[in-house]
């Protein structure tokens, strides 16, 4: 019994020390810029960099959004930060966004045209 505590209460302070819930999905910061804004399907299509926490290249795809309202918050052709999280069954899901503006580029790492990829 005495085991189980100690060792719990070390997962304990692992978790505080990276300041981030394991059990939840994990959260990656990125940036890109706006492509399309699909209001149907509450999807937001993004010229993305390299999101290094998630070992993912530059490239173009679609990202589901948490909050339908979060569609009104930004506008094709904008730079854009935002934050992502994978759900339950693995899909990304951006949590929060942010407009920065017109966009001088792609972020997709010179691409013009967006290619596909599975995840
Ligand atoms: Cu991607």
């Amino acid at each position: 019994m005495k085991h189980i505590l100690i060792s719990v209460a070390a997962a304990m302070i692992c978790l505080f020390a990276l300041n981030a819930p394991l059990v939840a999905g994990d959260q990656h910061q990125a940036e890109g810029v706006v492509k399309k804004i699909n209001t149907d399907d509450k999807k937001i299509t993004i010229s993305h960099g390299p999101i290094k926490s998630m070992g993912m290249d530059g490239m173009t795809m679609d990202f589901a959004v948490y909050d339908p309202a979060m569609l009104d918050e930004v506008q094709e052709g904008h730079k854009i930060s935002f934050v992502l999280e994978e759900d339950k069954s693995g899909n990304l899901v951006i949590m929060e966004l942010e407009d920065k503006g017109m966009a001088k580029g792609d972020m997709a790492s010179g691409e013009e045209h967006s290619h596909h990829h599975d995840h």
